[in-house]
């Protein structure tokens, strides 16, 4: 079997890293984590990209060689990554000698090739983007990246025959639907090409202008192109072409925002066909983080650092804010008030109380060991269902690098937990002496644990651990076996009776919101449902109890239609009405808070299990309906077809929330 392998971009060393670059990093770390839980052999590489213009200039503003500059820089990337809990992978510089090497042989290999020309080029330079832009590209006659001014640049340079590739390109995208994800950048690529603005890429900068490169081993008068230099860094990591490595690795995956998607979906595909390299598996692209809604900029004072928030609120919770935070592909706003919020809600209150709770009571009523369980209730039942099919869409959704869902639909069986406890009252229970009837419910509640625990793994490693450690399991992460998901999700047991587990737990202290830094004060972007003041919304033709149409609808003018609030919402729960067969119950969250429950005709056609995670579109300016004691406040959009409704949801994964117009 082939190894997982996926890279972070290779960071330029101008800057010190931030938040944006431990997100791309983190997200490598839990998927090298998650894929190791599937059993395959897994790890990452990133690293710094040191060549160039940019480099150059900052050295120079810092009074220090390039040399001295990018080994600053670099260490201080190269140190960050165990302070963020972060694992597995190489840490590749462009100025590592090997790479040198490594790019050269494949300069000269494309040369040999005859793609690579000499030509007399006049063109829009950016020093921002260490490129030309062609006049097309160009927006108001402005760099569209930094809206600046480029310089006017006439030289002789070298010439990457890209254009040659771009048909094959355009043809690969659209055979492969998932080689570009999450869709909307795949869109974006697709019409990029479609635009004929992509020429030739110029890979060459002469000497007299720019030292601080690799040497055309064609041509030493001049160094290459930084971005064909570092994009090699991906192959380079792993050693000579065709080493075990690279036979076990290559194609690999990528992992970038949404900044550098034409280097990686145009110029690095063209690069490694003419190579005659194999392209990649997959290009994973997310959004920014925003700091007070606009992107970090050292001048803007928004920047935020990563060790700061480790520092303050431990490396954990802020991992799981990240990815529960953000949607991937989408925009994310960062604040330390966001942050807080999900510390006390989601791991103090739901997953830390739950340990607490559990564990103080088995050392209450079974001296901390894990009780033989006896005759499973249905309730029981339920439960094991919901974990079976809790993990089940927490890995579906996590391999789909969907890991704010996945970790909605985890937190679905937390909280029933939490509910599943007070419901069954062990405490009644002993004080009923009923001890059979209380050791099944502690035996579900500590194996159910246990598996939240794994699953959290890729996510929160060292908390994950310390549950399983509280559980009386091994949980030296470091050391494999890893725990394996597919095994556990098949098989509720794993949890034997007599293992003594703590008598105590306390995993997340709640957080004083008081005391917050300056960064703090920006407002969570959070994609909210602006609600239309329900007093203006008109009456509009209803479906009827079934969610059928009604058979003859009045036409409505678009003002009319514009007083329909609807949105894109996440079912992150689903029951079955318990007085009512057809009903299923929804709790969906539209980006609001908390979420909205509502109710829709559905039981025949989907069981509750597999709609959570699923996105739906919904009216939510219906006025609220009880049906069989139950409000249901909006309607699921569904479509009619033979006698069947299929829910209705958007293509692409859209932020809860978004309006639908
Ligand atoms: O572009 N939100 O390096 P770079 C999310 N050297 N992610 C962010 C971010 C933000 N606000 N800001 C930065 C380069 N990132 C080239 C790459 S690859 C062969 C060469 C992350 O230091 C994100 O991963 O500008 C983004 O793509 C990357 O840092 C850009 O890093």
């Amino acid at each position: 079997m082939s190894d997982f392998y996926v890279t972070t971009p290779i960071y330029y060393v101008n800057a010190r890293p931030h938040l944006g670059h431990a997100y791309s990093t983190l997200v490598a770390d839990a998927l090298v984590r998650f894929h190791r839980m599937q059993g395959e052999n897994a790890f990452f590489v990133t690293g710094s990209d040191e060549h160039g213009d940019k480099i150059m200039r900052s050295a120079e503003k810092n009074g220090q060689t390039p040399r001295e500059f990018v080994d600053a820089i670099s260490g201080e990337f190269r140190r960050l990554w165990p302070e963020l809990g972060i694992d597995n992978y190489r840490f590749a510089r462009t100025t590592d000698d090997d790479h040198v090497r490594f790019v050269q042989k494949i300069l000269q290999r494309v040369y040999d090739a005859g793609d690579i020309y000499f030509a007399e080029f006049s063109g829009h330079y950016c020093y921002g983007c260490e490129r030309f832009y062609t006049e097309k590209e160009l927006e108001n006659g402005l760099c569209p990246q930094h809206l600046a001014k480029p310089e006017f640049i006439s030289e002789k340079n070298y010439f990457f025959r890209m254009s040659k590739y771009l048909p094959w390109i355009k043809s690969h995208i659209e055979e492969h639907p998932d080689f570009i994800r999450p869709e909307r950048y795949r869109s974006e690529v697709l019409a990029m090409l479609d635009a004929g603005v992509l020429e030739d890429l110029c890979i060459s900068r002469p000497k007299s202008r720019l030292t601080w490169g690799i040497e055309l081993p064609f041509d030493t008068d001049y160094v290459c192109y930084v971005w064909f230099d570092a994009l090699l860094t991906y192959l380079s990591a792993l050693g000579p072409l065709n080493c075990e490595d690279f036979k076990r690795c290559w194609p690999g995956e990528h992992l970038v925002a949404k900044d550098i998607l034409k280097p990686h979906a145009v110029f690095w595909p063209a690069i490694l066909k003419a190579a005659g390299l194999p392209v990649y598996t997959h290009l994973n692209v997310h959004g920014y983080w925003l700091s007070r809604n606009t992107k970090m900029s050292k001048s803007l004072g928004n920047v935020v650092d990563p060790l700061e928030m480790v520092k303050k609120y431990a490396i954990d919770p802020f991992r799981y804010f990240l990815f529960r935070e953000m949607h991937f592909g989408s925009d994310a706003s960062f604040s330390e008030e966001a942050l807080v919020g999900r510390i006390n809600a989601d791991l103090a209150n739901d997953l830390g109380n739950l340990f607490s709770r559990v564990l103080s009571m088995t050392a209450k009523y079974f001296s901390s060991h894990v009780p033989q369980p006896c005759k499973r209730h249905e309730a029981d039942d339920a439960i094991v269902e919901l974990c079976a099919s809790s993990m089940r869409n927490f890995t579906q959704l996590f391999g789909k690098i969907q890991f704010a869902q996945a970790l909605e639909c985890l937190w679905v069986l937390v909280r029933a937990l939490n509910k599943y406890v007070d419901s069954q009252a062990p405490w009644a229970l002993y004080k009923q002496g009923n001890m059979e009837r209380l050791a099944t419910v502690m035996y579900i509640l500590l194996a159910a644990m246990r598996k939240v625990a794994l699953c959290l793994w890729p996510v929160m490693p060292v908390t994950s651990c310390r549950m399983l450690d509280q559980l009386g399991q091994t949980a030296d992460v470091k050391t494999p076996p890893v725990p394996q998901i597919n095994d556990e999700i098949a098989s509720f047991e794993g949890l034997y009776a007599g293992t003594e587990v703590a008598a105590q737990s306390n995993l997340f202290p709640r957080v004083e919101t008081e005391g917050a830094s300056e960064v703090k004060k920006a407002k969570p972007k959070e994609q909210k449902a602006v609600k239309p003041d329900r007093k203006q919304v008109a009456p509009r033709a209803e479906k009827n109890d079934e969610g059928t149409p009604a058979d003859v609808l009045p036409e409505i003018d678009f003002e009319a239609f514009k007083t329909v609030d609807m949105r894109v919402g996440t079912i992150i729960e689903a029951s079955k009405h318990p007085d009512a067969d057809r009903i299923l119950v929804f709790r969906i969250d539209f980006g609001e808070g908390a979420p909205r429950q509502i109710l829709s005709g559905l039981a025949e056609y989907y069981t509750p299990a597999e709609l959570v995670g699923r996105q739906v579109c919904a009216v939510l300016n219906l006025k609220p309906r009880k049906i069989r004691g139950l409000v249901s406040n909006g309607m699921v959009l569904t479509a009619l077809q033979d006698d069947k409704l299929t829910l209705i949801g958007p293509c692409t994964e859209m932020p809860n929330g978004s309006s639908i117009a």
